[in-house]
């Protein structure tokens, strides 16, 4: 059926790829409305070949249609992804803004579609949280968990253009604008804003993400996220104690069984997950499997996804074709 779509946010990175994910997953996208502030209203993006011009972004604006994703920053959606939602539409929301309300279902469609309920507003996880839930989601089914510590590395466009920008401005020897100190020479500890106990913001997300979605409120997560100078390509490092004892060749079956993950792992052929792998691609990549000796049942894995893709556009999308082929 023809889903007339809206997307709030269309002229930034997540925007712009959303659309591209659209026409790639053959969405039935039957009208497109770009939408965003004023600063941006009157650019115009493609979608299937066609020219549309951004319009700027109004109360009014969702009338008459079915669907629309949020990816516009927080503001945005806890002002309008409420007025898209009680005007009938499907939301799904790439911002932060919805992602801890208890009532909002967070979403990651390999992991729990179930979750999606009669409530039209749908929170798209954290990127780090996405790669992260499905290895472990898979892990949990068989073995259990019992413990998960995340150490991220995280690419600047997960900033948007503003931390593209930086990496290239300070690579060229310019003072950065955007990360406190040159990403082209560091890596930057800080992800978010800092919080009361001495966490980021980046890190509790993840933190209670992960417990949301595997449905383990009491689950203990640790993270310390990381910005690195990677342009695009979320790695995330994980130490999980699993309940069950395994062999390696169990998870390994268990992690390439699971929709939506490519095992790569085998270091004497330098094979594991990169950026170079990920980029461009809906899959998340699994690889340096290893048991961690230095607890009962535990286990280190690494993932790298393209941040922008699976981290947020594809699996906005991914939910929103998961929803629409079912009405
Ligand atoms: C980041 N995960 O990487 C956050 C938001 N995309 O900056």
């Amino acid at each position: 059926q023809n889903v007339k779509t809206c997307v709030v946010g269309a002229s930034g990175l997540v925007g712009q790829t959303m659309l591209k994910v659209l026409e790639e997953l053959n969405f039935p996208v039957g009208e497109l409305k770009p939408l965003a502030s004023a600063r941006s209203a009157g650019k115009t993006v493609l979608f299937k070949g066609k020219e549309y011009v951004i319009e700027e972004l109004t109360e009014n604006s969702f009338d008459g249609f079915d669907l629309a994703l949020f990816s516009a920053g927080a503001g945005v959606s806890k002002k309008f992804a409420p007025i898209a939602r009680d005007k009938g539409l499907v939301v799904i929301d790439n911002s932060s803004a919805w992602r801890e309300d208890v009532e909002i279902p967070l979403i990651v469609p390999e992991v729990n579609l179930e979750d999606f309920s009669k409530n039209n507003l749908i929170a798209n996880p954290n990127c780090s949280t996405i790669q992260s839930v499905l290895p472990l989601k898979a892990l949990q089914d068989v073995f259990g968990l019992k413990r998960v510590s995340y150490s991220t590395y995280q690419a600047v466009s997960g900033s948007g253009i503003r931390g593209i920008q930086d990496l290239e401005r300070t690579e060229k020897g310019e003072d950065p604008e955007f990360y406190p100190y040159p990403i082209s020479e560091t890596a930057i500890p800080e992800i978010d804003v800092f919080l009361e106990d001495g966490y980021t913001k980046e890190e509790r997300k993840m933190i209670n993400e992960t417990r949301k979605i595997l449905h383990d409120d009491t689950l203990p997560v640790t993270a310390t996220c990381v910005r690195v100078p990677v342009r695009n390509g979320h790695g995330v490092s994980i130490a999980v104690e699993l309940e069950k004892e395994f062999t390696l060749e169990q998870v390994r079956k268990t992690l390439a069984d699971y929709e939506g993950i490519v095992v790569v792992d085998n270091g004497a052929k330098h094979q594991y997950p990169t950026s170079t792998l990920a980029n461009g691609t809906n899959e998340v990549y699994v690889g340096r499997l290893r048991k961690d000796t230095s607890c009962e049942n535990g286990l280190l894995l690494y993932t790298v996804a393209d941040n922008i893709r699976k981290g947020a556009a594809a699996n906005a999308v991914q939910i929103a074709h998961a929803i629409f082929s079912k009405k």
